[in-house]
């Protein structure tokens, strides 16, 4: 980074220091982790049986007030720069969701065999976030053709339309995160591209002020700004730093591409602790145990987690549809080795995303819904786990 790209930016991040864009709204939340979760109506629902396709997600048939996981899908894709179609990911992913087998001996090591029973339900897809996508998406698309490059007044219009739409799918996110939380609810969103979690993030943090996030992804996502685009899914990351006071840690884990900007933030902002894959597979391919790796990844954070995961964080095979893929990355083993570890350590999440899933295109192949569903699942199982649900063995 150069000299005066460097003041520039400590310039900018103490003005932002002392005037965040957005000032907390929320009041913390008054829950005490572990806490007492009820059943949904387990009778309506046969484990045993073949997935009702025309049910809810996992073909489940709970409705929001008798879950205690309400997903909320983002189809939102305006400022994705590479590879599109994360718009339908949260298609996708219900769409292959009913094939799961939803007993998981796994998480019954540590008391939670059918994290269905505590209810999982996702809302319609927002036709109003549909619509904002599309004209954001026409808008941004010859900005983002031309790499960001912005001469022309109309030009100049056009991306700060763009800014606009995406300030107002932030705000509509922060809405129904907030109201979810006051339900008691434990909200998870499904993205659409990565730009979609800040408004989850805030409400979380303001909820629960001095949270951490733990941040699975290939990419650091801490740049300024990425073609223009103030909320891009590039600068997810950044965003958070600057603009939601209440997170005080962000680890990173699986990253493996990014600039010199970003690396300079995770080596000098204090809240910042970056587990490069590089550095984890040079340990790896040393002999360290995975357990020694996340046991370091998890210990600098505090009790209560949000858990931000970008599907490109895993090996690109599990995810050959997704916008931005990268060589490298975690394992699904070593993902949900991570994830369950957050329930063993004591670490409460308080909310999660999964985000960047896109479908190949290719008629009939649900791999990326798949891996995708599978993931959720395991996310959903994990923070209700985490706070507080247990069920046994046998029903
Ligand atoms: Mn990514």
């Amino acid at each position: 980074m150069s000299k005066s790209k460097e003041k520039k930016r400590k310039l900018e991040s103490k003005k932002n220091d002392e005037k965040p864009l957005t000032p907390p709204k929320l009041a913390p939340s008054s829950l005490k982790f572990p806490r007492t979760l009820a059943k949904a109506d387990v009778k309506k629902f046969d484990p045993n049986g073949a997935g009702e396709t025309d049910a809810g997600v996992f073909g489940l048939p709970f409705t929001d007030t008798e879950s205690n996981v309400v997903l909320v899908p983002v189809p939102w894709e305006a400022t994705t720069s590479y590879g599109r179609g994360t718009v339908h990911g949260p298609r996708a992913i219900l769409e292959a969701s009913p094939q799961l087998d939803l007993f998981d001996a796994s998480l019954a090591e540590q008391g939670l065999a059918r994290p269905w029973e505590f209810g999982i339900h996702m809302e319609p897809l927002p036709e109003k976030i549909l619509r904002l996508n599309a004209r954001a998406s026409k808008l941004a698309k010859p900005i983002v053709d031309a790499g960001g490059r912005v001469n022309t007044k109309s030009e100049k219009e056009a991306l700060a339309e763009v800014n606009a739409c995406s300030a107002k799918l932030n705000e509509w996110v922060y809405g129904r995160t907030a109201k979810r939380l006051s339900e008691g609810k434990i909200v998870g969103l499904v993205g659409g591209d990565h730009s979609v979690s800040l408004g989850a993030i805030r409400a979380c943090a303001e909820a629960h002020p001095g949270m951490g996030i733990l941040h699975i992804d290939a990419h650091a996502d801490l740049r300024d700004a990425y073609e223009g685009f103030q909320w891009s899914h590039a600068s997810i990351m950044n965003n958070v730093l600057r603009e939601v006071p209440g997170v005080a840690k962000l680890v990173q884990v699986g990253i493996r591409d990014f600039c010199d900007s970003e690396y300079d933030i995770t080596q000098n902002d204090p809240r910042v602790e970056t587990h490069f894959d590089f550095a984890l597979k040079r340990d790896l391919l040393s002999g360290k145990p995975w357990s020694a790796l996340v046991q370091a990844m998890l210990a600098p954070l505090p009790q209560k987690i949000y858990v931000s995961f970008d599907i490109d964080g895993l090996e690109p095979w599990l995810c050959p549809g997704t916008g931005t893929p990268v060589p490298g990355g975690l394992s699904y083993e070593q993902a949900v080795f991570l994830l369950e570890a957050l329930a063993r350590a004591g670490k409460v999440v308080v909310g999660f995303d999964l985000n960047e899933v896109a479908p190949s295109g290719k008629a009939g192949d649900e791999w990326d819904g798949n891996v995708g569903a599978r993931l959720l699942y395991k996310l959903c199982g994990v923070a209700l786990l985490s706070q507080g649900a247990r069920n046994k063995m046998k029903i």
